[in-house]
């Protein structure tokens, strides 16, 4: 059993991953310390409140806030274990991935260390990252020692510990999600496992290091092989006259086949780039991993071609009319349904893409937003109905619930997640 009254927690990133996890361990009464490098994030936390979106986030950090369990600061504090959430986001055309974050966040906690102390890290990062920070601390603190060069018999234990949530089930799949503890030698893991046992009711299994790093880049590059498959198949059937998604249910009947549903593109902040860590690590080798992202990084322009394809066959069944006549609605902008969360989202991207080509109006309904994103200020917010009685060409881009349950409006429609329109 862990020992709760001795463990504090620094948790080094106040983001998706790092906020819902300070907070849960916060709620299980071990102290601790949220730190950003935002300021303004720092403040708002300490007032209670939340700077992202995610249900119930807002009720834990109140309650660890004004329980005094959890603070947040922009240095890191002395602590028994450190948690590394910083983002890794890729870099230019090459696709890249950054890990300067983690660099920051090793370097900041470093002076901190102390004999005994755990330091975990649960970015998304590519394979070896978990071995470079252990040599970081290392240069940082010559004083004490690692599992590189010591093993069992090193002051301080480094695991690898990927997050795995779903946004929008954050708090509930902390808790319940079994959790890979990938420590640098077995004692590293076992400590980590008595830190995640404080609040996960999954299972903690041990591995090491980099089949951990690993494990997490493949579940999203299964996924979004997954997706490519059903993307590109939705094209073929596109030009075979099959509808794509009674196909796929029809496939999927069979005890050994589950393929995913095609969409407009794959967006959110961890699909469309964890693929590209590995694709990185192996460029020769990862052939379908990187083609699965292009397929799917492609479809978002195949449904703008649709479009530019239904302005011409509306042109055409209208003589005199010009594109300028031409309304088109776009229902949805985030990247996946029943949530608000617009960032890289391909729906947002297309809905972009229509007000730079088609010189006519273009109407956005989006349930789950109370305005329209700044990049789209030419277009026209409005609601349902008003889209469904004046658009001309109604393009579905996101599958809320909200459009699923609707009659399908009159026009010509393009429905890019089968909700049955
Ligand atoms: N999508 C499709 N078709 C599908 C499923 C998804 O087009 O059949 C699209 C969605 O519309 C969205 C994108 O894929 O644009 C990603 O959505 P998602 O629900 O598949 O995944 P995320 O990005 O919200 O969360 C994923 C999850 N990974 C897996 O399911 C393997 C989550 O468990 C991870 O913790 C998260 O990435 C992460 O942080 O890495």
């Amino acid at each position: 059993m862990t020992n709760l009254e001795n463990t504090t927690v620094c948790v080094v990133g106040l983001g998706y991953i790092g906020l819902p996890t300070a907070a849960i361990f916060a709620s299980r009464k071990v102290p601790v310390v949220g730190v950003d490098v935002n300021r303004g994030t720092v403040d708002t936390i300490n007032e209670g409140r939340i700077h992202i979106v995610e249900p119930e986030l807002d009720i834990v950090v109140r309650a660890a806030v004004e329980q005094g369990l959890l603070r947040a600061q922009t240095e890191p504090a002395p602590a028994s274990a450190f948690l590394i959430a910083v983002p890794t986001p890729i870099r230019g055309d090459s696709h890249k991935p950054d890990v300067s974050y983690v660099r920051s966040a090793a370097e900041a906690i470093a002076p901190h260390l102390r004999f005994g102390s755990l330091v975990i890290l649960e970015s998304t990062s590519p394979v070896g990252t978990t071995e470079a920070v252990a040599e970081w601390l290392a240069e940082a603190r010559p004083d004490l020692t690692f599992p590189q060069t010591h093993g069992e018999r090193s002051d301080i234990r480094i695991a690898y510990c990927p997050e795995r949530v779903l946004p929008g089930k954050v708090i509930h799949e902390l808790v319940a999600n079994d959790r890979l503890i990938g420590g640098l030698t077995e004692r590293c893991s076992r400590k980590a496992i008595e830190l995640y046992r404080i609040f996960v009711a999954g299972e903690c299994i041990a591995t090491n290091a980099r089949t951990a790093e690993m494990a997490k880049l493949i579940e999203n590059s299964y996924r979004d092989v997954n997706i490519a498959f059903a993307n590109e198949l939705s094209v073929i059937c596109d030009g075979l006259g099959i509808d794509v998604w009674e196909l796929i249910a029809l496939a999927n009947r069979h005890p050994r086949v589950n393929i995913l549903q095609p969409g407009p593109g794959v967006g959110g902040h961890c699909i469309a780039v964890d693929p590209w860590f590995i694709v990185n690590s192996s460029p020769e080798d990862a052939r379908l991993i990187r083609t699965a992202r292009i397929v799917n990084d492609d479809k978002p322009k195949w449904v703008l071609e649709k479009i530019a394809t239904a302005v011409a066959e509306h042109l055409a069944a209208h003589p005199g009319a010009s594109a300028e006549d031409v309304v088109i609605a776009c229902y949805g902008l985030a990247f996946k349904a029943d949530i608000d969360d617009v960032r890289s989202s391909p729906a947002l991207n297309i809905a972009e893409s229509i007000l730079d080509q088609h010189a006519g109006p273009l109407l956005v309904i989006e349930p789950h937003l109370d305005t329209l994103p700044a990049t789209l200020d030419r277009a026209r917010w409005t609601d349902l109905e008003t889209a469904a009685s004046e658009a001309d060409i109604h393009v579905l881009l996101v599958d809320h619930s909200a459009f699923r349950g609707m009659t399908p409006p009159h026009g010509i429609r393009i429905d890019t997640r089968g909700v049955g329109w």
